[in-house]
């Protein structure tokens, strides 16, 4: 660990604010055209308390039975988060629609990278997709260019994927910039009481400047990972919803934040796990509040037991904060139902058997992941122009600050490690920092085996698939993973400023 340095080098971040977007700030205040432009300083107030909407699905081009065809494009496009303002974004197919599809299907999408000056891929987060159809940082499409990602689903891989850019030196940004996208594959046979419904809360995080742009990130967003000021549900700000008296509902909640720690607490309700990152668990289990990770996703199920405002909340979370400017996490509310007086119809109950996880087995191969976080010492202040507006020379450039694995950045032309298609391993995931780090590897998913810190060991309490864990700072976490298709993959830390600043590696699986 690089405390000392780490630290010393953040005292000169108090003003973390980038010059143009500052200077953005104060035009905006003294121009003060209309009733549009609030003063200086005060932020645009967003729309509240609306009927929470449900995304938009893409639509099955294809006639053909078990195939899923459609068309996706990246490109600049408006929201109106706040009346009077149209912020300027970046979206698939403008509305950043839900792909369903079902196992067994094959998959096929057109792509078209419409960012001006920016390439892009689609990165099919958490899916068992082949390694050159996976949107890899190695695999840009560029501004203008075409391609089509295609790929089948396997039985059994039902689950609660999403599909977000993947550029090198750019994910960050494009990601806080708008594009990101649920992508739900069913199961043949669904366990779920259908008469629960499947309401997707995709959950995401806004800053907004008073002229209504995004500002860019700052210093500070790079360190910690950028935080916004308003965490959205399907890009509103704490959309309301009715509900009766005893009423189930099914939520997939996803966090596709760039690096903000949702602790979820909501209240008047009873809460239940029935699924992780890689679909269903073996049986339901109940919780009354839970922590989802930048890029996790859980599945749940709501009991509407009392009357009244049933809130989704935030509660406090300590992950590690670095220097100046730590945002109060606490007390957002992020949903609320009404639940009625008046009772629902009956509901059928929850199975109390959802479908089985077989163990992966005993590990032939153990790999070892040591995190870290180190400032070099070779500041001079001038370097934050490293940070240039494109963000293509961010990854090595701002000040000296790495975020490395095994003591190393990434390289896109650098091989980490190779291992083999179809190999059970054991990754120790050694987290020697001062901030949580969730891990994510692509291509697959995994099994946490336990979690150990200052010498404790604890086994999760139930068997789940995974594609990203949260590890602790000063904790280890060792997970089975077995891939089974062959080519180059990433694994990375999901707070996407920190994978942008080396906290990546690839690992080669042979055939
Ligand atoms: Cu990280």
């Amino acid at each position: 660990m690089h405390r000392r340095t780490f630290l010393a080098g953040l005292a000169g971040l108090a003003v973390a604010e980038p010059a143009a977007a500052k200077m953005k700030h104060d035009m905006s205040g003294m121009s003060g055209h209309g009733n549009t432009i609030p003063l200086a300083g005060t932020n645009p107030v967003l729309l509240e308390g609306k009927p929470l909407t449900a995304l938009p699905r893409l639509a099955n081009q294809s006639a053909v039975p078990s195939l899923f065809k459609a068309e996706l494009a990246a490109e600049p496009g408006f929201m109106r988060f706040a009346e009077g303002f149209d912020t300027p974004v970046l979206l698939y197919n403008g509305t950043n629609p839900v792909i369903e599809a079902r196992e067994g299907d094959k998959v096929e999408i057109s792509f078209k990278n419409g960012i001006p000056g920016e390439p892009t891929t689609i990165h099919w987060h958490g899916m068992p997709v082949p390694a050159d159809q996976d949107g890899n940082p190695g695999d840009p499409v560029a501004p203008g260019g075409e391609r089509i990602y295609a790929f089948d689903l396997p039985e059994s891989s039902a689950a609660s994927y999403w599909f977000h850019p993947h550029p090198h030196g750019l994910t960050a940004e494009q990601v806080y910039r708008g594009l990101a996208g649920v992508f739900i594959v069913k199961p043949k046979d669904d366990p779920i009481p259908p008469e629960y419904g499947d309401t997707i809360l995709m959950l995401t995080d806004l800053r907004i400047a008073a002229d209504g742009t995004m500002p860019e990130s700052t210093m500070a967003d790079l360190m910690n990972g950028r935080i916004g000021d308003h965490v959205l549900v399907n890009g509103q700000k704490n959309p309301a919803m009715a509900a009766a008296l005893g009423e189930k509902r099914r939520f997939r909640l996803y966090n596709a934040t760039n690096a903000r720690f949702l602790r979820l607490r909501f209240e008047n309700v009873s809460m239940t796990v029935i699924g992780t990152d890689g679909g269903l668990i073996e049986a339901p289990v109940a919780v009354d509040e839970l922590l989802l990770t930048p890029a996790e996703r859980v599945e749940l199920i709501v009991s509407f037991d009392k009357p009244g405002a049933a809130k989704l909340t935030t509660l406090d979370y300590e992950r590690g904060w670095m220097g100046p400017g730590k945002p109060d996490e606490a007390g957002m509310v992020l949903l609320t139902a009404n639940v009625s007086e008046e009772a629902a119809a009956a509901m059928p109950p929850l199975p109390a058997k959802l479908r089985a996880i077989e163990p992966l087995g005993s590990p032939v191969v153990t790999r070892r992941f040591v995190l870290t976080e180190s400032m070099s010492g070779d500041n001079d202040g001038t370097s934050m122009q490293g940070m240039d507006h494109s963000g293509m020379n961010m990854p090595s450039g701002s000040m000296g600050m790495k975020f490395l694995i095994n003591g190393a950045s990434f390289e896109m032309n650098r091989i980490d490690e190779v291992s083999k298609a179809g190999q059970v391993e054991l990754w120790e995931i050694v987290n020697d920092a001062d901030m949580d780090h969730p891990f994510h590897v692509h291509g697959t998913q995994f099994q946490i085996v336990e979690h150990e810190k200052d010498g404790k060991v604890t086994a999760p309490s139930y068997r789940a698939w995974k594609d990203t864990v949260n590890v602790v700072g000063g904790e280890t976490v060792r997970i089975l993973l077995r891939q089974d298709l062959p080519g180059p993959r990433m694994y990375h830390c999901h707070i996407l400023e920190h994978e942008q600043l080396g906290m990546m590696g690839i690992v080669d699986v042979k055939a």
